[in-house]
């Protein structure tokens, strides 16, 4: 069973689904807890795999602690996690930026990933087996104007890999970093609060990334025999 933060759209939605084509059982969380339910019903119903969904904040400590304590016995059977939940608010100057939007990028993309890594860890350690594919992003590489914060995010996911696996060195457990540049999913959209017309004019005049892209490249790297850790892939649209 694989666990994917955020399935209801995007990487996470594509990459749930390719999983499912490969009869991967999965646990899906996301916040849309209706959507969430529909895309467990046609995932069972078109693969024939076991879907089980949890609708809960990643970036709240003690929900995902709770979480964990309940579902243990589930938790015990994942073989990945995927850290796919993150954000981006905003592309304020540093100096005029919103604070309140500094910290959702900072809760969800940094302190949510390592919330939901802490729980799965102990288990994999157990098994000596498991896999942690992180969502990091080309804006974690090369930090862009008014990219601040989420660049610092997605810098910190980078830093965390690789923390990881140097810790996790003899355990048997992979950590993976998918790096994409422009996919278009709702990140813009979200980006500007909801602004169509300025998500759409990130994409104008070139061909962006699309969600499957880079759900190819999770699920393959997944998907490598276990002697085989898959660093990073850092994927651009060749706009
Ligand atoms: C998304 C890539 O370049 O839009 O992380 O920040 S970019």
């Amino acid at each position: 069973m694989i666990l994917i933060t955020v399935a209801t759209s995007g990487i996470g939605l594509a990459t749930a689904e390719l999983l499912a084509k490969e009869g991967k059982d999965l646990y899906l969380l996301g916040r849309r807890k209706d959507r969430l339910e529909s895309i467990q019903k046609r995932l069972i119903k078109d693969y024939g795999i076991k879907v089980e969904i949890s609708s809960f904040d990643v970036s709240n400590r003690k929900a995902v602690e709770e979480w964990a304590k309940t579902e243990s016995d589930t938790l015990k059977k994942m073989e990945a996690l995927i850290n796919n939940a993150g954000l981006a608010v905003g592309r304020d100057l540093i100096h005029e930026a919103q604070v309140d939007d500094w910290e959702k990028m900072i809760d969800v993309n940094v302190k949510g990933l390592l919330y939901m890594t802490r729980q799965l860890l102990p288990h994999f350690v157990k098994k000596k087996s498991g896999h942690i594919v992180n969502l990091g992003s080309v804006a974690g590489r090369w930090i862009y104007p008014r990219g601040n914060i989420y660049c610092a995010t997605k810098r910190a996911i980078s830093a965390l890999t690789e923390a990881l696996r140097q810790d996790l060195l003899g355990t048997g457990i992979r950590v993976t970093e998918i790096s994409p540049g422009m996919v278009e999913t709702e990140f813009s959209e979200v980006r500007f609060g909801g602004d169509k017309e300025k998500a759409k004019a990130v994409y104008a005049g070139m061909t962006p990334l699309s969600a499957l892209d880079i759900a190819e490249a999770v699920v393959w790297s997944l998907l490598r025999p276990a002697h085989v850790n898959i660093q990073e892939i850092v994927i651009y649209p060749t706009d």
